[in-house]
């Protein structure tokens, strides 16, 4: 079951699910109706909304539900607008997964982000284990969510495994409120326009993944054998760090019409500058076998030609 199917991650991981799984296996949930109903054009789609335990609870036994996939949340630039609401959703929605998997025997995968790091980690090489002391409440819900993985885990015998997601660049439905979304957003405006005004300030360095590797990192870390997992809760996964200015220049070459200008956000400008460069993820590669395939260029070509599809045909 995935919780909060309609948003960027899980679009693409209903179906990436359905795959592995089949399509009657899998349930897609979401708040509010007309996205279920898009839901609903290719998946099992309920309104849900995971902060009524009671509706929730019932999905779960009615459904015999095994594994849930916790996607709910405000992410970090809309985070920071509403700080009280990102953390009752945030933490309530994985709460009550937390509850409804120990009590129900569920496996359980919530992602974490690069968001979970701040200013005093070390940005160069960020190691698995580290110092966390992140200045977002997106990044206070992230390491409050590693820590209590581990404890559901550890206390409770719950099966709760996570990544730490860095910006995850894909076509299927738009990011919303994050401080990477403009990794997608240019694809998108390239296609449109030919131009486009970036927020993040031009020389931030900050990790990136594409969307078929972060799906498969989820399938392949919920189906790792447990006893190779020295970690849980949760694992360093990235594929390429670029800044806004080398991924522009990327497009550049093979859109030689492209142009940009940048409009610093300051709020974006402050939490990607506390994110790291580039992590370590080396104890992914160890324990589980985690092993990116697309790098900047395969990714940059793949993207262009979706949008530009998806600009023609009317969906953007
Ligand atoms: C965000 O920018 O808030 C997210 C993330 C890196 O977790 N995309």
């Amino acid at each position: 079951m995935v919780v909060g199917a309609g948003g960027q991650i899980g679009t693409e991981l209903v179906p990436h699910l359905q795959k592995h799984y089949g399509y009657d296996n899998v349930i897609a949930a979401d708040l509010k109706p007309e996205i279920v109903e898009r839901l609903g054009t290719f998946s099992r789609a309920i309104p849900l909304n995971a902060l009524e335990m009671e509706a929730y609870a019932r999905v779960v036994k009615k459904e015999n539900i095994d594994a849930i996939f916790n996607l709910v949340a405000l992410l970090s630039a809309t985070g920071e607008k509403n700080p009280q609401l990102a953390w009752n959703l945030n933490m309530g929605a994985l709460l009550n997964s937390l509850n409804l998997a120990k009590e129900y025997n569920c496996s359980i995968f919530t992602p974490s982000s690069i968001g979970a790091f701040g200013e005093n980690t070390p940005h160069d090489m960020t190691p698995q284990d580290t110092v966390m002391r992140p200045n977002t409440i997106y990044g206070v819900c992230k390491v409050t969510g590693e820590l209590l993985g581990d404890y559901y885990h550890s206390r409770f015998g719950v099966d709760a495994r996570s990544v730490r997601f860095p910006g995850i660049i894909s076509n299927g439905a738009l990011p919303g409120g994050g401080t990477t979304d403009y990794a997608v957003e240019v694809f998108y405006e390239v296609a449109k326009r030919g131009r486009y005004t970036c927020e993040v300030p031009k020389d931030t360095y900050m990790d990136m993944l594409y969307m078929p590797d972060a799906l498969e990192a989820t399938t392949q870390l919920m189906e790792a054998d447990p006893s190779k997992l020295i970690h849980r809760n949760s694992f360093n996964i990235t594929s390429m760090s670029f800044t806004p200015e080398q991924l522009f220049e990327a497009i550049k070459k093979r859109v030689p019409s492209f142009t940009w200008d940048y409009n610093v956000d300051p709020v974006k400008a402050q939490i990607s500058a506390s994110w790291p460069d580039r992590m370590d993820d080396s104890c992914a590669r160890n324990e589980w076998g985690w092993n990116p395939k697309w790098g900047l260029d395969e990714m940059v070509d793949d993207m262009l030609a979706a949008c530009r599809k998806k600009v023609e045909n009317g969906e953007y």
